[in-house]
């Protein structure tokens, strides 16, 4: 079976799951939101990663039902954690495709009203390279979405090529310094000074930033010197299943 006749089937056979990674203030050690990220459980391939299979999802269009899927289970869930924790955020990973679509903000809009979701409590995630294929097509599609109330987020920021002049006209609320940046050293020297300098463009901005791929304590005491405000990654806490984040919520990292 090609991967793509098979993602059809695993759709309508249940065979997808989502994990939730938690967004981190970093002054408060509080989970202010949860990340999104589907996975996929088949029989006969066993965990297939999103790297390999969204790509297929895009080329057939299934990306369409497939990233919908996404936003009225995890804003389903969402909904039911803010019932002990009110002010939880939710944030989903969308597709170039889904953007494009000319039904993507009523699809939003449907799943959100479904799940009793405010739309304030969801931020949309497109990464750089999309947002900058066509700078100015996102520029309008950004701006209808934004008027629903959800906020919007450059993804894996600093790995695309983002020119400044776009950055400041793109109507986005949030900006995730690629994990590449965070990861790749102890942070200290060079890498610090450019993720400084992210940050400190985030802020005068005037956007949320968030630090991706926070994998040991250095990493976190030296972005928490910096004044980012989120963070995400393994030390803070895995992508995890649905039962385990209430525990999750109750603590502080
Ligand atoms: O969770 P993981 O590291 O395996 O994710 C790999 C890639 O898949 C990341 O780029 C992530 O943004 C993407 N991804 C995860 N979940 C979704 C989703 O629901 N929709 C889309 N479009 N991409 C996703
Ligand atoms: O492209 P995007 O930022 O949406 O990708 C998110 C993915 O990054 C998550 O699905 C998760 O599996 C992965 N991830 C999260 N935290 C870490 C981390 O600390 N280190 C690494 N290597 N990957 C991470
Ligand atoms: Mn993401
Ligand atoms: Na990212």
């Amino acid at each position: 079976l090609s991967l793509r006749t098979d993602l059809q089937r695993a759709l309508q056979e249940h065979e997808f799951r989502l994990q939730y990674q938690p967004l981190v203030r970093l002054d408060t050690g509080e989970t202010a939101g949860v990340e999104a990220l589907i996975r996929w459980h088949n029989p006969a391939r066993g965990l297939v990663s999103p790297v390999d299979f969204i790509p297929i999802a895009e080329e057939s269009g299934l990306i369409v039902e497939l990233g919908q899927w996404v936003l009225e289970t995890s804003a389903a869930q969402v909904a039911a954690w803010r019932r002990t924790h009110p002010d939880l955020t939710l944030n989903v990973n969308v597709s170039g495709h889904q953007l494009v679509h000319p039904r993507f903000a009523a699809n939003v809009t449907r799943a959100l009203a479904v799940a009793g979701l405010p739309s304030g409590a969801v931020t949309l995630e497109l990464t750089e390279s999309v947002l900058m294929s066509d700078p100015d097509a996102a520029v309008a599609s950004l701006a209808s979405l934004r008027e629903l109330g959800v906020q919007l987020s450059i993804d894996d920021f600093g790995t695309g090529y983002s020119s400044l002049a776009y950055l400041r006209e793109l109507p986005v609320d949030e900006l995730k310094i690629d994990r590449a940046f965070i990861a790749r050293a102890e942070l200290t020297g060079e890498d610090l000074a450019l993720v400084r300098t992210i940050v400190e463009l985030g802020h005068i901005l005037g956007l949320r930033v968030v630090a991706e791929g926070i994998e040991n304590a250095a990493q976190l005491e030296a972005l928490r010197r910096l004044g980012c405000s989120y963070g995400q990654g393994y030390h803070l806490c895995r992508p995890s299943n649905p039962a385990d984040i209430p525990q999750v919520l109750a603590r502080r990292s």
